[in-house]
């Protein structure tokens, strides 16, 4: 549709802060990773060097230890709390402490196969970067294979009820009084809660107190936490960093090591009592029993077989847009609030693709066109009520318009 093309290739332009994009202005002002990465894949549509561009800042943020940040504040804006004296993280640049889901690697192999041979000089430079990435992420977020977060906001899926047991054994003690930003740009009902906003704080006082001392938080934080988004991404990612390394001539055993180390790990992911991944309590031992889109991301990790096929057609048939960020058979299902129901135009690209992928054409370009359905309904908006598709969260979101030029549309 000629109209939404324009109105998408808009959105990024206005988005745009020179080499970097942000996600939405007023709500989040900053450079968030994978928003990033999306934005990319956007512009990849027509302007390839200012794909890798945005990549590149990116990764200009890369700290010592290898981690690449969730957010980068290249600019100082008060629209948005937590910022940078908040976090105090410790990078080259100002950012926060905490990583975000690794789908970089999957989009710069994707970059470089549309831009051949001009893109070759960005992947030698970006895969010793991704390795340390990668690296880091065994360091310190592994658990026998399994990829833990050390704060919800790592997982991208902030308020996901897959928080709700860990988050009730916490007792946020000695945060600074505060006031959020997020509920003067978007409607209460659709944001998470103070509940859940007071714990995001406590568990970002916990790094920043210990300067971000990853062997501190992994061992004295009260929150860690198995997820299918992180061990799912990461395995991918790692598939598609190998075959860069390949396509460099430069085969690489260590990742080889972490893949088989992953899809090993996985499994842990996998709770009997309900059929589906979902996240894993360290702490405790125990699953979150909630099937959440990012469940659905084992055919993306390309694990699992179709033990999540039944699921999957289960729910797509229960909502008018799919897929909702929660089981609407879940008792703490809400579908305007946030990853506890909405649809996330991004997590169905990364659905589709691990379902063309497993051989399901038909369900894969199904997701596409509701995917695409969705977005002519709601606008470009950063997420959706699986019920009628009204928009909901930011607008003119960067990822929406990105996830429309580059897959939907
Ligand atoms: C935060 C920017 C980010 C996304 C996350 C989403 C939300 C808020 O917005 O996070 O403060 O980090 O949950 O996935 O990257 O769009």
């Amino acid at each position: 549709m000629p109209d939404l093309d324009t109105r998408a290739r808009a959105i990024l332009a206005r988005n745009d802060r020179g080499g970097y994009t942000v996600p939405t202005a007023g709500l989040y002002p900053y450079q968030w990773n994978w928003d990033s990465v999306f934005a990319a894949m956007g512009f990849a549509e027509h302007d390839l060097p200012r794909a890798w561009a945005e990549i590149e800042t990116l990764f200009s943020g890369q700290w010592a230890n290898g981690m690449v940040p969730h957010i980068l504040f290249h600019k100082v804006d008060p629209s948005y709390f937590p910022g940078p004296d908040v976090w105090g993280g410790t990078g080259p640049l100002p950012s926060s402490g905490i990583s975000q889901p690794p789908i970089a690697a999957t989009f710069i192999r994707a970059l470089y196969e549309r831009d051949r041979p001009a893109g070759e000089a960005h992947v030698r430079a970006l895969v010793p970067k991704l390795c340390d990435w990668h690296r880091w992420f065994f360091d310190w977020r592994g658990e026998d294979g399994a990829i833990c977060v050390s704060h919800p906001w790592e997982t991208g899926r902030d308020n996901t009820p897959d928080w709700d047991a860990p988050f009730a054994a916490i007792q946020p003690e000695g945060i600074d009084d505060y006031a959020r930003r997020d509920t003067s740009h978007v409607a209460e009902d659709e944001r998470p809660r103070s509940y859940d906003y007071d714990r995001y704080l406590y568990l970002v006082k916990i790094g920043r107190e210990s300067r971000w001392d990853e062997a501190h938080i992994k061992s004295a934080s009260p929150f860690r936490v198995a997820d299918p988004t992180m061990t799912f991404t990461l395995l991918r990612a790692n598939r598609d960093l190998l075959a860069l390394c390949q396509a460099m001539g430069e085969p690489n055993c260590e990742i080889e090591s972490w893949i088989t180390a992953l899809a090993a790990g996985s499994e842990h992911l996998w709770n009997p009592d309900i059929g589906s991944y979902d996240c894993l309590d360290i702490r405790t031992g125990r699953h979150s029993g909630v099937i959440s889109n990012a469940s659905h991301l084992a055919w993306y990790a390309g694990v699992g077989g179709d033990r999540m096929l039944g699921h999957y057609d289960r729910i797509m048939g229960a909502v008018r847009f799919g897929m909702p960020s929660t089981d609407p058979g879940h008792h703490a299902y809400e579908p305007r609030r946030y990853w506890r129901g909405p649809v996330w135009a991004m997590m169905n690209w990364l659905i589709a693709i691990g379902l063309a992928e497993a051989g399901h054409a038909a369900r894969a370009e199904a997701l596409r066109r509701n995917t695409a359905d969705v977005i002519a309904t709601g606008g470009f908006a950063e997420y959706f009520d699986p019920r009628d598709g009204s928009p909901a969260g930011g607008r003119d979101f960067t990822w929406t318009a990105a996830t429309w030029l580059a897959w939907a549309s």
